[in-house]
């Protein structure tokens, strides 16, 4: 069997020409990709516009080459760190209300990541797509990935894939990503400082970023295509949860039926979905996910405010990042007040 540099990790699937194709195409491409210091031990490369770790490339080449969506698929998408944990919770518990008894429900013993499958994730894992193709419909998936890296075939609107998209204040969301990072940061390493973290966030570089192209990405193909992108904020979602609740369902052509309203099922989906619920549970206070990396199912699950920047952040720092939001949201209709 043909190995690759990069796909070293991957031991037990036997990769037919297809896939050591695009294993031969990551090999090349990586090389020749400008790359910079990641937050933690890893490193980005600048592909497409967008600064990806390896493990993100990989994932996006192969759903290019090999993913065939379905039109039932359902996917939540996010920048890290907009609320990707609550935003699984909602779309499981709203697709599967009826499959389940709320007092019992599968929320209160798993993670949203083992209910709502991380694309890219279990595509690396696996070095091919054969743990999402053998997942029955409709798929819940996630991804960070930007909307133009998909491929065509999950974002044409003859595909229909839908997408439910969430972000958040880039202020929050910088806090958000500073403290995950210096959990992933082996502890042989010193904390990234706030203010490195800062001055590479403003470049655009961490996880999936440029934060705002990433944002802006989504933002055009829900305005274009309203019934395959839906464009929530996390802001929105915190204060008026119920509603937006309604607006999923609805956009996912499962709406509320006046029954469900007045069992008040929507509320009920609030309650469990809720930071105070969810970060109670015991599967999330301390299981820790993944015997390799030094993350615990509690890491999701830090504060979810609204404006707890303002603990970290100084006046300057605030101002800074609000003026390069301004500039990158000129003209586009989109703004996070
Ligand atoms: P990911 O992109 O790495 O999967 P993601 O879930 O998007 O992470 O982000 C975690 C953030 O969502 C945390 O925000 P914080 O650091 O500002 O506190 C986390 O607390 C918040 N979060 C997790 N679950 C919920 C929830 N049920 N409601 C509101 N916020 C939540």
């Amino acid at each position: 069997m043909e190995t690759s540099k990069f796909f070293s990790r991957i031991e037990e699937f036997e990769p037919d020409e297809g896939y050591q194709k695009t294993y031969r195409s990551f090999d090349e491409v990586l090389p020749t990709l400008p790359p910079s210091k990641g937050w933690w031990l890893d490193q980005l490369f600048h592909y497409h516009g967008f600064w990806l770790s390896t493990f993100a490339l990989r994932g996006s080449m192969l759903l290019h080459d090999h993913f065939k969506p379905r039109p039932t698929d359902i996917i939540v998408a996010t920048s890290p760190k907009c609320g990707t944990t609550w935003l699984r919770a909602l779309v499981f518990s709203i697709v599967n209300r009826h499959s389940f008894d709320f007092s019992d429900h599968p929320l209160s013993k798993m993670n949203p990541q083992e209910l709502v499958f991380f694309l890219e994730g279990a595509i690396y894992i696996d070095g091919s797509t054969s743990f999402v193709d053998g997942l029955p419909s409709p798929r819940l998936l996630s991804t960070h990935l930007p909307y133009s890296l998909l491929p065509k075939s999950m974002t044409d609107d003859a595909s229909d894939c839908r997408f439910v998209y969430i972000c958040r204040d880039p202020k929050d969301v910088f806090i958000s990503k500073w403290h995950f990072a210096n959990k992933l940061r082996s502890k042989h390493l010193p904390p990234i400082a706030l203010e490195e973290a800062f001055d590479s966030f403003c470049k655009g570089v961490s996880h999936y970023g440029p934060f705002w192209d990433h944002v802006l990405g989504y933002w055009k193909a829900s305005l274009e295509s309203p019934k395959k992108v839906l464009f929530l904020k996390y802001e929105d979602v915190k204060k008026q949860p119920s509603d937006c609740v309604r607006k999923v369902a609805e956009f996912l052509e499962v709406p509320f039926s006046p029954e469900e309203e007045s069992k008040e099922m929507v509320e009920e989906i609030v309650k469990l979905c809720s930071f105070e619920n969810m970060s109670n549970q015991e599967v999330n206070k301390n299981a820790t996910r993944n015997s390799g990396r030094p993350i615990s199912n509690s890491d999701f699950f830090r504060k979810g405010e609204v404006g707890d920047w303002v603990n970290h952040l100084s006046p300057q720092m605030a101002e800074a990042l609000d003026h390069i939001t301004e500039q990158k949201l000129q003209g586009t209709g989109f703004n996070f007040r």
